[in-house]
């Protein structure tokens, strides 16, 4: 199990107010937010649990979440209001990739809207979801999953080919609290740079400046439709700008698949 009293040793946060709870096993730390902000929740909370037993992605896919990997949410109010909840989910993309890097690892790209590659292979994803009590009473929960100390030859047939672990990488164990510091102190200062600023600019910009959709051939499915064509922006809406055949396409929401360009 986490340990506690490492999580709070290592912790440097000037804008969250963490209320820390650890669990070894649980349905979802995505599904026990929820269930504490319906209960009632005054302040940020963190949500840790070793491993899940019912992990999930978007679209109520499924999450692998054996024993090894990195599993938490954070329960935040959403900065600068609710509209902005999406630009969240980037803002945690750029702080698990400063984390995934502390440890030594190089070629860590973002790929849009919410996912973390090392080169091509998924080493993590968010869930973020935002839970309107009353519509000016919200919250935003910042669900992330890391593959840690799991090797890949653990992971299912279906995703073993585009996910990859920080054991696979480094070959070695390496400490789930420091990991989880790292990323938790990255969104506190990130945080403090989108209040003092009062907006995402700076944090988008080290999104485009780390992400490997940008300027690639993509396929989008959207649920709808499916778009391809070369990524050419991200907007400050947290949007993606495609230039496909037809013209230039915003997308919202989607499946990324990266292409290779011949
Ligand atoms: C995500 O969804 O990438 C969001 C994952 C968020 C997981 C965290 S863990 C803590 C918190 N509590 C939860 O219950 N969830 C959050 P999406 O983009 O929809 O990707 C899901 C797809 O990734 C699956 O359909 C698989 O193809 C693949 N996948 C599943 N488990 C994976 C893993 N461990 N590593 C890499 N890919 C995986």
């Amino acid at each position: 199990m986490v340990d506690l009293n490492l999580i709070n040793n290592c912790l440097k946060l000037s804008v969250l107010e963490l209320q820390v709870e650890v669990f070894n096993e649980i349905d979802s730390t995505n599904l026990e937010a929820k269930r504490r902000i319906t209960d009632g929740i005054e302040h940020d909370l963190l949500i840790v649990s070793s491993h899940q037993t019912a992990g999930r992605g978007r679209h109520n896919r499924t999450w692998f979440s054996p024993e090894g990997g990195l599993y938490f949410s954070l329960v935040l109010r959403p900065r600068l209001g609710p509209e902005f909840a999406p630009l969240s989910g980037l803002l945690c993309a750029c702080a698990i990739a400063e984390g995934v890097q502390s440890l030594g690892i190089d070629n860590v790209v973002l790929k849009w809207p919410n996912d973390v590659l090392v080169r091509e292979d998924k080493i993590a994803g968010i869930l973020n979801e935002l839970v309107a009590i009353t519509p000016v009473d919200n919250w935003v929960i910042l669900g992330i999953g890391i593959n840690q100390n799991i090797p890949v030859s653990d992971f299912p047939e279906d995703i073993s080919y585009t996910a990859t672990s920080v054991k696979e990488i480094l070959g070695k164990y390496t400490s789930p609290e420091s990991l989880l510091c790292s990323v938790l102190n990255s969104i506190d200062r990130l945080l403090g740079v989108v209040e003092s600023e009062k907006s995402f600019t700076s944090v988008l910009k080290q999104w485009r400046e780390m992400s490997g959709t940008l300027g690639r051939k993509v396929r989008i499915d959207d649920g709808t439709q499916t778009i391809i064509g070369i990524a050419s922006e991200l907007l400050e809406d947290g949007s993606l700008t495609v230039i496909t055949e037809n013209g230039r396409v915003t997308v919202t929401m989607g499946d990324v698949t990266h292409l290779r360009s011949d």
